[in-house]
């Protein structure tokens, strides 16, 4: 063991160097993938690449312990050597600190069948916190510190040709107020707070209080339908007392709009009696009210969801299917986006297509003004802007399916 650690430690400088540049290309890598991820507008632009960027994130992610472990062999000494370098420790251990913090919530979410919805849903809280608060300092770090802005002889990490080569500063010269590099960092600071604020701000005023960022989304509204619904008492105020967490906004296209002229609801195919309805005749039907979570399968969650809606259950008994049907295929008014239950999934009592959210109407960006609720199963079988409900003899792979995700969609 001993010898082992000493052959380790042998080459100490070049190793840490090359440690720090390698440690360097898994942030970048992590970063790059990471924000793709996060991008709501990427989802589209990429389907299926988005599968392979999460798996690129994933395998990388994993490979951060290798540097970290590998630092940590080499700590103690590069600790002596920051023998009263009090700012460069600090930066050693925030960075380690991050990467632990980041890599800990990461496998969480990557687990996240294995330790459920909660977990998963603080564990991308803090996944996200982290990235808030450490890609901005990593960044401002890096390109601070770029070899050409930082003097050698405040290095710690040397190889032994520049140890050679350190140059000691010229006594006697005068001191300007504010010197190149000072002000490089401090031009860097300020880009960084202003490309990264605005959506550092909106992240935390949502985080804190989310029911305000609902309230924006329902004001924000570019449907228009007329007339509104009526919520059934147990929606106004809400039995389930208000939903409690943020709806992340996914789309694969642009947003679509809807109106009383583009609005249908049409369920055909092995059907005894298809139906084609209208906004006024659709808002007339009676409708029911359930509580549910919500949970996509990236790892967020939204908690006591009260819904207003019509139970499929009761429209697959309204038209009739046919004995031959097999799949029920629900398609997206977006044009691209379908998703399928078999007929037993469909039956069950919780699957509804869902009108009002929490009392109010559901607004274009969650998928109004008609979406579908499945709360058993991940959040990619709610299809948002449902229009059409077609009864199948095949089976059908929906979109996300198609792109790698699970057919199994249970929670
Ligand atoms: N038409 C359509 N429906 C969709 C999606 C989509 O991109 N397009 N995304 C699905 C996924 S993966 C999730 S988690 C939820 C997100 O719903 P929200 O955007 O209202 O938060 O909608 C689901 N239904
Ligand atoms: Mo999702």
């Amino acid at each position: 063991m001993q010898n082992w650690l000493a052959r380790v430690r042998r080459g100490y400088g070049k190793k840490l160097a090359s440690l720090h540049s390698w440690n360097g290309y898994i942030v970048v890598i992590l970063a790059l993938t990471g924000l793709v991820l996060f991008q709501g507008m990427w989802r589209g632009i990429l389907g299926e690449g988005r599968v392979i960027i999460r798996y690129i994130h994933i395998v990388v992610g994993i490979a951060s312990l290798l540097p970290v472990v590998y630092y940590l062999l080499l700590a103690s000494k590069h600790w002596k050597q920051l023998k009263g370098k009090i700012y460069q420790k600090a930066n050693v251990l925030i960075v380690l600190g991050l990467l632990v913090g980041w890599l800990l919530s990461g496998l969480l979410l990557w687990q996240f069948r294995a330790v459920g919805p909660r977990w998963s849903n603080n564990a991308l809280y803090v996944h996200d916190a982290l990235t808030w608060v450490g890609l901005p300092y990593i960044i401002y770090h890096s390109v601070t510190r770029l070899k050409w802005l930082k003097e050698p002889h405040r290095r710690t990490v040397k190889t032994d040709d520049e140890k050679r080569e350190i140059i000691h500063p010229a006594a006697g010269q005068p001191q300007a107020v504010m010197s190149r590099r000072a002000f490089i960092r401090v031009a860097v600071g300020a880009g960084i707070a202003v490309a990264v604020g605005p959506s550092f701000v909106k992240w935390l005023a949502s985080s804190l209080s989310p029911g305000e960022s609902i309230e924006k989304i329902v004001e924000s509204d570019a449907n228009n339908m007329v007339p509104l619904p009526q919520p059934l008492a147990a929606s106004s105020p809400p039995v389930g007392g208000g939903s409690k967490g943020t709806f992340r906004i996914y789309t694969v296209t642009e947003i679509p709009k809807f109106d009383n002229n583009n609005f249908s609801f049409i369920i055909d195919g092995l059907v005894e009696k298809p139906v084609k309805w209208n906004w006024e005749q659709f808002v007339a039907l009676k409708r029911e009210v359930q509580v549910s979570d919500f949970h996509c399968v990236t790892g967020w969650s939204v908690y006591n969801n009260t819904w207003e809606g019509i139970k499929l259950k009761d429209f697959l008994k309204l038209v009739g299917v046919k004995p031959n049907a097999k799949t029920v295929k629900f398609y997206s008014g977006d044009g691209v986006y379908t998703d399928s239950l078999t007929l037993e999934q469909a039956n069950m009592d919780d699957v509804m297509v869902a009108v009002l959210h929490d009392g109010k109407i559901i607004p274009s960006d969650l998928g109004g003004p008609v979406r579908l609720i499945v709360p058993k199963m991940y959040t990619y079988k709610s299809v948002k802007w449902l229009n059409r409900i077609e009864l199948i003899d095949t089976d059908h792979i929906g979109y996300w399916e198609e792109r790698g995700y699970d057919n199994d969609a249970w929670v």
